[in-house]
């Protein structure tokens, strides 16, 4: 079975983005070894630390953040990173070409109950000189993107990776302490019957999708005209692999609960790379409105409202925005 750089060579990615998205997975793997000794290594639970986010951290959020941090900074091909962890991007080698953003471990309010979490990443090139700590050198399209992938953290490690050449998976085979290829060019079937919301936020939302998700609870009755299923397990790289696998959309839509907040979804390091992933797999990323990877960051944790997955689907969704 192919490993990844074999088959990032088979498709002509250059060393240094090989030299970069290896060292990433280099932190990954390391990432997955410490969740899969949870207790027994005294790192589940909180620390007493917020993010730049307002959020509670908890130990592995840290600990996740600065192994990835300390292994990118290792690479001379890495200008500098930015993490949802990190209240400023942080610069790494002056001579870089790569800038990584991370989300460390998405989902990692699951991490204390043993259900499924992952690592998102997102390369850019830095398009003008000037050291990794200026955030402006982040600030560039989803469209800018050179490579996008996740590891999802469940009973097996799975590798979800893109160079714009289509989206491979690869799991990680613990003996040799490899990611080998097991799926390529996977696709996102175009028309689904499920969906992923969180249901507790619906008096919140938009009235545009309010109307959706009440159509369909409709079912067959309603003008959507299929009966749907619902899933939420509130991990999107969870999510985001369920609906590779078999098709779905995802939503995480803008809320009143704070007006000022576009979305809880943060764009440079969850909206973008897995809009990257989900177009290369035949799917549609949208915030119901325009396309995820079409804005033009103005900071490097701005949020946005997301939904993703089935083309036709989304679509759909759009349609109901536009109707306003
Ligand atoms: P809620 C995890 O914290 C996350 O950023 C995404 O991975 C997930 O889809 C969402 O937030 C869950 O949010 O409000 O349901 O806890």
């Amino acid at each position: 079975m192919m490993r990844v750089d074999e088959v990032l060579r088979r498709d002509g990615v250059p060393a240094d983005l090989r030299s970069v998205i290896n060292h990433t997975l280099i932190g990954c793997k390391e990432i997955a070894h410490k969740l899969s000794q949870g207790e027994l290594a005294g790192i589940l639970g909180s620390t007493e630390n917020e993010n730049v986010q307002g959020e509670t951290q908890k130990k592995l959020d840290v600990i996740s953040n600065e192994v990835l941090k300390q292994v990118l900074s290792q690479d001379p091909g890495v200008r500098g990173i930015a993490s949802e962890e990190e209240d400023n991007t942080v610069a790494c080698n002056d001579e870089g070409k790569y800038l990584v953003t991370f989300d460390p471990l998405d989902g990692s309010s699951n991490i204390d109950v043993n259900l499924s979490v992952g690592t998102i990443f997102s390369i850019l090139e830095a398009k003008q000189p000037g050291s990794g700590d200026n955030m402006d050198l982040f600030l560039q399209s989803g469209r800018n993107q050179v490579a996008a992938g996740y590891v999802l953290y469940g009973p097996s490690a799975i590798l979800v990776l893109t160079t714009g050449k289509g989206v491979n998976f690869f799991t990680l085979d613990r003996h040799i302490g490899e990611f080998v290829l097991t799926k390529e060019q996977v696709r996102i079937p175009e028309d689904t019957k499920e969906f992923a919301i969180n249901m507790s936020n619906q008096r919140f939302w938009e009235k545009p999708m309010q109307e959706y998700i009440a159509h369909c609870l409709q079912g067959e009755e309603g003008p959507l005209g299929k009966r749907y299923n619902m899933r939420w397990v509130a991990s999107m790289v969870a999510e985001v692999h369920r609906i590779l696998v078999r098709g779905g959309i995802f939503m995480y839509p803008w809320d009143s609960r704070d007006p000022s907040k576009p979305g809880k979804l943060r764009l440079m390091y969850e909206g973008n790379p897995m809009s990257f992933i989900v177009e290369q797999a035949g799917g549609r990323s949208t915030t119901g409105r325009e396309d995820i990877m079409d804005i033009q960051p103005e900071d490097i944790h701005q949020r946005v409202p997301v939904v993703l997955g089935s083309k036709n689907e989304v679509e759909t969704v759009m349609r109901y925005h536009q109707a306003g």
